[in-house]
Formats: structure tokens, sequence, C-alpha cells
């Protein structure tokens, strides 16, 4: 698997303005004999059980794999299937209750040796695996004892989870351990990802839920105020900021392929984007409150865009026309989205009314513009929001930067006028505030019924009307093509107060993209901070308490920021995350060390005790970029 630095590398280079995309390359095609995969959803357990045991026969076979549309590519894999029927990807599911005695036989039908891992979550202390040669069969008893969410997977004979490439990577298959009485209705979402690497480091990929990439992932249909829980888990080597429009969820425990760790409930966050690690597993409740159509998807956008498809990939390896063929499918605006999305109908209870319009609501005006010239050392177009202020519109090819605050008063309603004056269609989402699903602006896919968000027109205005109703810090951002807009600077920051802030003692810390990541071509880093690669420093007073929030939306990057001088790691206390404070339990002191992914938000509390230099290190967590941010403290005013 190759580091995500590279799939940086690659796609930045695919994504650069005026640079034509990669070219699509040949696909290996499935061997003759083998059998066209099923998909299917988790939601019906494989085997047989009677009493407390479950039987279940489990073939690892030859298969085709088809995880996108009927026109659409068919690539080999190898896959489970359950004895006597067709393989499925993922593989069957396997769900018992707790101290249910498992016997497994296992036949592995293909030519190589398969090393299989987390069939056995809790029988063991240390990671558990076991190989199975070409041609043998192998049967397990054992007793599941330990509740939780857990994925059971197989790679080529002595490698691991974190070797596979496309042939062995959807051996994966979810294993749920219910508690004695139960567990709640649930939806498994199992990620899992085929990557085809070739010689030049250029490759193909696909990126699929419960074996189907979006737009052809499961559809959920909620209604409006019905518990719903997701189980997520991570079959890649590659990190998630999964995230929920339009509602909190609460975590309720975060495990990996072999083990899971419940939170106590006072310890349970809320939050709507949540770092999900490589193999690793979440489990999460939340109550979609307001209709619509919502969205849960990974925020990388390189795991949410036609890089992750391979619709218009060539099949045939014979085939030379290839080169040139675009990877970009389907006109309709909904399938501007790929790979790691899931789509949410809630249902409006009987006699709910939006009543999110007000006629008494402040009135602003974002312009979307574009500065040529403006980034990375004026290799690069801006593009980027200005505020208009009065009856004059700024100058057509102005673009602020930092992106202008949009300070908002809880529980006031505003009218967000968003004019686009790019020379594409855009869609502007105000990220984790709870609000009609029309404004939220997801084109193509927002709103209810047949009254739908569309893509915002070069020269068209779209007006986002609502009321936030929690005071926090929020991000917003393009919604489309957002690889590019946001890379070019289409973020800022919304802070909703209850009164205006005290700028002296609250300061924002705004992470995110500062052009495309063209490599190796420029010194300067792809990303600003506060609008600039040199940021002017925070200015703090000693003795006081300091709010400082954190919003991160470099759309490729994990991003650690560490608050040091040069002998000492300093400390903070944790506020809020995503806009919602903190219970007591949470809001923690603990050293000023976070590491965030695109679409996160945290707001932390420092009292600095003593006047002196401080530096907020912010670096990618992968190797990248680093930009450091330099935090004076000065000495407290003298008492009168
Ligand atoms: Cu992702």
């Amino acid at each position: 698997m190759l580091p995500s630095i590279l799939l940086g590398m690659v796609f930045g280079v695919a994504q650069a303005p005026l640079v034509p995309p990669l070219p699509r390359l040949p696909l290996p095609r499935p061997a003759a004999h083998a059998t066209r995969a099923s998909t299917h959803s988790n939601h019906v357990p494989a085997g047989t059980r009677d009493g407390g045991t479950l039987t279940i026969a489990l073939d690892i076979v030859e298969s085709a794999w088809k995880p996108e549309g009927d026109d659409d590519p068919e690539v080999p894999v190898l896959a489970f299937a359950e004895q006597g029927k067709a393989p499925t990807v993922p593989g069957p599911l396997i769900r018992v209750p707790q101290g249910t005695e498992i016997r497994v036989t296992l036949t592995n039908r293909v030519d190589s040796a398969i090393t299989i891992g987390g069939l056995r979550p809790g029988v063991s202390d240390s990671p558990d695996t076991l190989t199975i040669a070409a041609g043998q069969t192998r049967e397990l008893r054992y007793r599941l004892t330990k509740p939780g969410s857990y994925f059971y997977w197989g790679s080529f004979g002595g490698t691991t989870l974190e070797d596979r490439l496309w042939k062995d990577s959807q051996l994966n298959g979810a294993l749920i351990v219910d508690p004695p009485e139960g567990s709640p209705p649930d939806h498994v979402f199992l990620i899992s990802e085929w990557f085809h690497p070739y010689d030049d480091r250029a490759f193909e990929v696909v990126s699929a839920i419960n074996g189907k990439a979006f737009p052809y992932t499961e559809r959920l249909e909620l209604q409006q105020g019905d518990s719903t829980r997701f189980r997520v888990l991570n079959t890649l080597t590659l990190f998630h900021p999964m995230h929920l429009h339009g509602f909190y969820y609460r975590v309720l425990a975060r495990g990996s392929w072999d083990r899971d760790r419940p939170l106590a409930p006072k310890m349970q966050p809320l939050l709507n984007t949540d770092l999900l690690p490589p193999g690793g597993t979440l489990t999460l409740a939340f109550v979609p409150t307001t209709p619509g159509n919502w969205l849960f998807h990974c925020h990388f956008s390189f795991h949410m865009n036609d890089e992750v498809s391979l619709a218009g990939a060539p099949r045939d390896s014979g085939m030379s026309a290839a080169a040139g063929m675009s990877g970009a499918s389907g006109s309709s605006a909904e399938h501007h989205m790929h790979g790691l999305v899931i789509g949410i109908h809630v249902k409006p209870s009987p006699g709910w009314v939006d009543d999110s319009a007000s006629p008494n609501a402040r009135n602003i005006r974002l312009l979307v513009q574009r500065k040529p010239n403006r980034l990375l050392d004026g290799m690069a177009t801006a593009y980027g929001f200005v505020v208009q202020k009065g009856d004059t519109p700024p100058a057509r090819d102005s673009v602020d930067l930092p992106a202008p605050v949009l300070e908002l008063e809880r529980g006031k309603p505003v009218r967000i006028t968003v004019m686009n004056n790019l020379q594409e269609p855009t869609g502007i989402h105000w990220h984790g505030l709870e609000i009609p699903s029309f404004p939220d602006g997801v084109p193509g896919w927002s709103g209810i019924g047949d009254h739908v968000f569309q893509p915002i027109a070069p020269g068209d205005t779209f007006v986002a009307a609502f009321t936030p109703p929690r005071a926090g810090t929020f991000p917003y951002h393009s919604h489309l093509n957002e690889r590019h807009q946001i890379q070019s600077g289409m973020y800022g920051a919304i802070i909703v107060t209850d009164k205006p802030r005290d700028l002296v003692h609250d300061h924002l810390v705004l992470v995110g993209g500062g052009g495309p990541a063209v490599y190796n071509k420029i010194e300067s880093p792809y990303a600003l901070v506060n609008g600039r690669t040199s940021p002017q420093p925070l200015r703090l007073t000693a003795g006081d308490t300091h709010r400082i929030r954190i919003v991160t939306l470099h759309p490729d990057w994990r991003i650690s920021l560490t608050l040091r001088n040069d002998s000492t790691i300093g400390r903070w206390r944790a506020v809020a995350k995503d806009g919602y404070d903190l219970p007591k339990a949470q809001a923690t002191e603990r050293t000023a060390n976070v590491q965030m992914g695109p679409g996160e938000t945290a707001d932390f509390e420092l009292r600095p005790t003593k006047p002196g230099e401080w530096r907020l290190e912010i670096k990618t967590a992968d190797p990248g970029w680093h930009i450091p941010l330099t935090v004076v403290v000065v000495p407290a005013a003298a008492p009168r």
C-alpha cells in the first residue's frame, strides 16, 4: 500500500488546474473460471445457528467484483464464499450473541497460501492469524466472549493486513458479537479499497462501503427522530475522517479488527467528524432530528471524488486507446461524489414544518471569487471568499485570505447570499451546523423531496437561510470539486457565539489548502495557516485564560499541532470538539498536541503563566509541509 503521501502526490498533480487528468490505465481481467461476487449490506448473518453454536463453512475463491455500475469495470479479486454459495464482497457476515461457540471450516481454493486474521477476536491477547496452504482445509472451534465490532480478513500467505493491494483486498468480513441482551438495530459499514499500482507509480483505485462505491452504496431510509446506530469497519491502512452531515453522533466504542473498546457513557464524545484509524472500528449512534437528505462520508476529498472510481478505466489490458480517457462519470450533480459516501434520506414526522425561513434574518453577501497568481509563489490561482460591505461590490478578482470569519449569533437567523463569481459551478457547505437540509449545500443532494439544492452556476446566487442553534467553532467550505476548490482556498471559519468575541482572548487558527500540491516544483508549502505561509504571531497575556479555536480543512492531510518552546511541550484544556462543548469529564487538561483531519474543529483553553515565546508547530502527520505559528506571551498589564 502506498502511504497517503504518495496518494497525495499523484492525485495532487492530477488535480492541478490546466494539467490534464492522468490517463486511465488498463485493468487486469478476472480469471476465466472466476465467479462474479455478489455484494450485500451486512444485514443477514451467515452460517447455521443451533442453540449456542454457529456452524459456518467459508471458502476462499477466485472471483470477479463490480464495485460500481453495471457498465463500469469488473476486476479480479479473491473473495470469501459460504460453501455452496456465490462469493460475496464483503465476505459473509458473522454475527452472534456473546458466548456462542463457533465451528468454522476454512477451505483455500486458490493457488496461493492465504493468511487469515480476525476470526477469533478476544480469544488471544496477541494479534491472532493462521495461514492455510493452497488447497488445504482447516477447522477451528472457539467461543466468542467479548461483545464488539470486529472484522476478519485474508491476505496472501505470510503478508499482513497492511501489505494488501488489489487481488487480496476484498478478503474482508464483518464480525459482530452482540451482548446477551442483544443490540439495538444498526447498520454495519465495511470500508475496503482495491488499489492497483503500475510501474511508473501511477495506479487505479476504487474505494467501497459494503462492496459498492457511491453512488451505488446502500441508501439509508430513516424516519425523523429514530435512533440510528452505525458500526464502521476500516479494512484499509489509511485514516478516514468520517463526517456526518446535519447531526452530532455519539461515539460508543472505538476499536480495531481484533479488539473493541467501549467508552463509559460520560466519556462518549459527541462530534460530527472522527478520525477512523487504519484497521480501526467505530461504533456510533445518532438521532436524525431533521428530515431531508444527508451524508455520512470520508472527508478526505480523494476518498470521495472520481480519483477513487474505476469508471472510465479500460478493462481490456490489450487496449491502447486508453490513454487520455477521462475518469469523470455521469453528468448528474449527484455523481460528483464517488467512493466512501453513504446517502441518508430522513423522512419527516407527520406534521413537521420547515420553520427555518425568517423575515428578520441578518443578511450577509458572500462572494466566491478567484485571483490568479495569488498562491504558491504566484504559480496558482486562489479561490476564496469576500464579504460585501455596503452596496458596492468588491473587485471581481479579490479574494480574502484567510477567508472572512462568519461571526454568527446563536439563535439569530441569517440569510447568506452566496454569489458565484467563479468560472465554474460550486456549492458551499456550513459544516457541522444543525440546520435544515436544503441550505446544507451539497449540490444535487441537499434538500427534501424534489426541493434539491443545485450547483450554483457561474454568475448565479444561492441563498442559505438558517438559524445556528449552537455556539461553537465550525468550518464552511466548498462541497463541489472539493479537491481543487478547497486546495485553492475555499474554506473558512464560522464562529457562533452568544455575545461578541473578546478578540484579545479568543483566537482562531485556520489550517487549510494553499494551492494544488505540485510537489518538488516549488519551495513554499501548499498550505496556509490563517491565510499565510508565514502566519502572524498570536499574542497572549500571561496569567489570562485564552481560547484557541482550531479549524483544519486541508482536503488531503491529517495535521498535527503541537504547542512548544525549545524544551517543553505546553499544556492546554480541551473545551470543545466540532463546535460541541465538552462535558466536564472530557474537558481535561492535557499535553498541547492534537492530530486532526479535514473538517475537524477543536477548541482549547490556554493559560500561560509567564511571558515568553512559544511555537504552535503545525505540520502534516505524514511527511509533507510544516508551518510554525509563533505564540508570544506578553506580561500582564501592570495593576493600577
Ligand atoms: Cu478516507
